[in-house]
């Protein structure tokens, strides 16, 4: 039935209970991880917006606690609703909040707040300043589209920087630009960040510098990197309900910035994830000198079924993100103390999967689990052929390709989250075309198969990986079960797609693993290795872990 609860993560971010959606303020202070998100402390809907800001803490990443909410809409300038925001660490290390109140009028405001006690590792209290709003509702924006500012960054003037997403009223998409010397007067430079156009209005902006090409350290802000170094501008689309980026310099006395090698349409760039995630945000980890991104996976299932569940939205793993040995793309992996959970291994070495072969990854239980595989491809002499006028939209070639359509060079992969009779399964799996004397290694994610539901959105979802398969002759896939997620990292890291999924075995039966290939070319499974994974303790009441 619907309302069993076999669809709750064990160790994806979720509140103990009811409704979350954006990651907001991600940071690491005096030793502890703090992440907040957008909140509905009453029940499991968004509802009409007016959300609080959860808060939780951590000290590895994995295993969380829950505190009382870090901002609820009380005051005149959120009173409708506490929106989303970033944390910004000041040079004194104390830590300050931009973000977005729903005032008493619906406008739409930017606001600011401090820890009440800094001293307090965990920053329990927040105090919202009565200056309030800092930034007020520009006359050429439309009152309901003015939001969600960045982590701020400090130029060599000395003046902070802010990015805040404005609908305009001219009916194009716009990120704003703000300058201030103390977080309380701010001023709007008059060229934006960037125009999205007629892609309309782009939310959740974050704008981060990144290391050189296949350095996998993080970068933060400093005053002096602006035009020295690459960055990275993302935006969450309204239009299409997914996060793109795109790599570009940025002028740090102009504060504009330019892109490389693009096309001015967001709806165009690259994405974080192929799959079902948005408003995601990345925050810099000092300590390990890396930078850390989150997103938000919504449920996919009827409002009806989540509310009956008592709680809805997860949180992606934490992925560490750098920039690829290129310098083309972001890569993405999830945060290492993740691997601390893994129990139980099944390894294996050199398995060769003819035509039509598939074996099951037995001993591990498939509900939980973490996968990593590397499939050798002998030949690309049968990939199948793309004909040169063909759309490449890899959403509806993994439509028309599902797994159990029989290819050349693949389709292989792995079956998750399959009852016994495979009645239902998931299907994550790769295939390789040729496209105008080149090769494509197109990476899909099937859910038309995870259910036996029929009043579940289950899409297949795809992106190409952008790998040179002629040279590299293999292709790795890391895949993360998670009950109801099914997050997978392909080429290493370089594409990503995350699905929520809602078997109905699962409440009933073990669910299982299997790997396939039902290519005509044999390939070689040339290194597995899979992980039951231990549950996390997130956010569970009494959990011990706080003491102070
Ligand atoms: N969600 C928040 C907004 C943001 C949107 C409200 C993105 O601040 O634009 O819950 O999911």
């Amino acid at each position: 039935g619907v309302g069993h609860d076999s669809y709750r993560t064990a160790y994806h971010f979720q509140p103990t209970e009811n409704w979350q959606n954006d990651p907001n303020g991600p940071m690491y202070y005096k030793g502890v991880y703090h992440f907040f998100y957008q909140y509905n402390p009453y029940h499991a809907t968004w509802g009409n917006g007016n959300l609080s800001w959860g808060h939780s803490v951590s000290v590895d990443l994995v295993n969380w606690s829950a505190l009382e909410n870090a901002m609820d809409p009380e005051s005149s300038f959120d009173i409708n609703g506490c929106w989303s925001g970033s944390a910004t660490i000041l040079p004194d290390g104390t830590p300050v909040f931009l973000y977005t109140g729903i005032d008493a009028d619906n406008n739409q405001v930017q606001n600011v707040a401090f820890p009440k006690n800094a001293s307090d590792p965990l920053l329990r209290e927040w105090v919202k300043p009565s200056y309030n709003p800092v930034i007020a509702l520009p006359d050429d924006v439309v009152h309901d589209n003015f939001r969600d500012p960045s982590t701020a960054w400090l130029g060599r003037d000395g003046l902070w920087r802010v990015a805040v997403s404005a609908g305009l009223k001219d009916g194009t998409g716009s990120t704003l630009v703000y300058r201030s010397k103390d977080f309380r007067q701010w001023e709007r430079n008059a060229e934006p960040l960037y125009s999205a156009g007629d892609a309309g209005m782009v939310e959740c902006p974050d704008l981060f510098p990144v290391a050189e090409p296949g350095d996998q350290h993080g970068l933060d802000y400093t005053p002096s990197n602006g035009a020295a170094v690459s960055y990275v501008l993302k935006q969450s689309v309204m239009d299409t309900l997914s996060d793109y980026y795109v790599l570009g310099r940025y002028d740090d006395a102009a504060d504009t910035f330019s892109l490389v090698e693009a096309d001015n349409d967001c709806r165009t760039w690259r994405r974080f994830d192929y799959g079902h995630v948005y408003a995601s945000k990345s925050f810099y980890h000092a300590g390990k000198k890396r930078r850390v991104l989150w997103s938000w996976a919504n449920e996919s299932d009827p409002e009806a079924d989540y509310l009956a569940r008592g709680w809805a939205g997860v949180q992606t793993v934490p992925r560490r993100i750098w920039l690829d040995s290129k310098g083309k793309q972001l890569l993405q992996w999830p945060i290492e103390e993740i691997e601390t959970l893994r129990k139980t291994r099944v390894g294996l070495l050199g398995a060769e999967m003819n035509a039509g072969g598939m074996n099951e990854i037995i001993d591990v239980t498939g509900a939980q689990a973490d996968v990593e595989v590397v499939f050798e491809v002998p030949s690309l002499e049968g990939a199948e052929n793309l004909g040169p006028n063909q759309l490449l939209d890899p959403q509806r070639l993994c439509g028309e390709k599902g797994a159990s359509v029989l290819g050349g060079v693949g389709p292989f992969g792995l079956l998750v989250l399959a009852s016994g009779d495979l009645q239902e399964h998931t299907s994550v799996f790769f295939r390789v075309f040729r496209h105008e004397g080149k090769y494509k290694v197109l990476m899909c994610t099937d859910l038309r198969r995870s259910t036996t539901r029929a009043d579940v959105y289950k899409p297949p979802y795809g992106g190409f990986v952008d790998i040179d398969i002629e040279k590299e002759r293999s292709i790795s896939l890391r895949t993360l079960v998670d009950h109801s997620v099914v997050e997978s990292y392909g080429g290493g890291g370089r594409t990503v797609i995350t699905a929520r999924v809602y078997p109905e075995h699962a409440a009933t039966t073990n669910s299982r693993l299997f790997m396939f290939n039902n290519g005509t070319g044999a390939v070689k499974v040339s290194k597995l290795d899979a992980w039951e994974l231990a549950p996390a303790k997130v956010n569970v009441p009494g959990d011990g872990l706080i003491t102070a």
